[in-house]
């Protein structure tokens, strides 16, 4: 193992219950019912598809300028809250795991589908830490097409065999498995099945516990 790449949004942070207040004002806004269940639904989704399933669930349709305005005015009131985040905003172990790959010389990815990821890894403060930082402005495919991923372990210069993909959402996980990575799900094993190894979070997970389990 020589990188580590992780996804954003259920990984390091859980920025979802904001995207959860954002879009529910604009579903609401469009006379939509959105509750959480629905929000479950959005994650690891690129912001236009996100609009998509809300636009769906509402029977409505809309053209690209209308689309546009609704999906900036969301964006700007989770802005609002994403600018209100505090440094002690990180999932349980991510940063202490961050600061222990860095020491031992294994170098960091993000690889997300947030156009807003590198704002995001400021607030929390762990900006500094990211040796490549692929957001949802450098892709053209969302997950589960692997375009971020290996963008992400060519930016660091490794093979995809030499990184080790971390995913809350399942199309991620598919993402990494069809790139060739070695992939840890975060979250509920039933639901992330095609993954190498799942776990809650990162709490359990040192630098000794993942070099092992890549060699397995
Ligand atoms: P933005 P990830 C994803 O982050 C979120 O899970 C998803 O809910 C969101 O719609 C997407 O980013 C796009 O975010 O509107 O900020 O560009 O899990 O890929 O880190
Ligand atoms: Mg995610």
């Amino acid at each position: 193992m020589k990188a580590c790449i992780f996804d954003l949004d259920g990984v390091l942070v859980d920025t979802a219950k904001y995207h959860f207040i954002a879009w529910r004002r604009l579903a609401n806004e469009l006379g939509v019912d959105f509750d959480e269940h629905d929000n479950e639904q959005l994650k690891g989704l690129s912001r236009d598809a996100s609009l998509d399933v809300i636009l769906k669930k509402g029977n409505l349709s809309a053209n690209g300028p209308q689309r546009q305005e609704w999906m900036d005015k969301k964006n700007a009131w989770y802005l609002e809250l994403v600018h209100q985040m505090r440094e002690d905003e990180t999932l349980p172990n991510a940063k202490e795991l961050l600061h222990q790959l860095k020491k031992a010389g294994i170098r960091i990815g993000l690889g997300s589908a947030s156009k807003n990821a590198p704002l995001i890894l400021e607030r929390v403060g762990i900006a500094h830490l990211f040796d490549a930082v692929i957001d949802g402005t450098r892709t053209s495919k969302s997950k589960p097409d692997p375009e971020v991923f290996l963008l992400g372990a060519s930016e660091l210069g490794l093979k995809p065999e030499e990184c080790i993909v971390f995913e809350d959402a399942l199309s991620g996980i598919q993402a990494a498995k069809s790139g060739g990575f070695f992939a840890i799900g975060i979250g509920s094993p039933e639901v992330l099945k095609q993954a190498d190894a799942v776990f809650p979070d990162l709490s359990e997970l040192t630098v000794e516990r993942l070099i092992s389990l890549s060699k397995r």
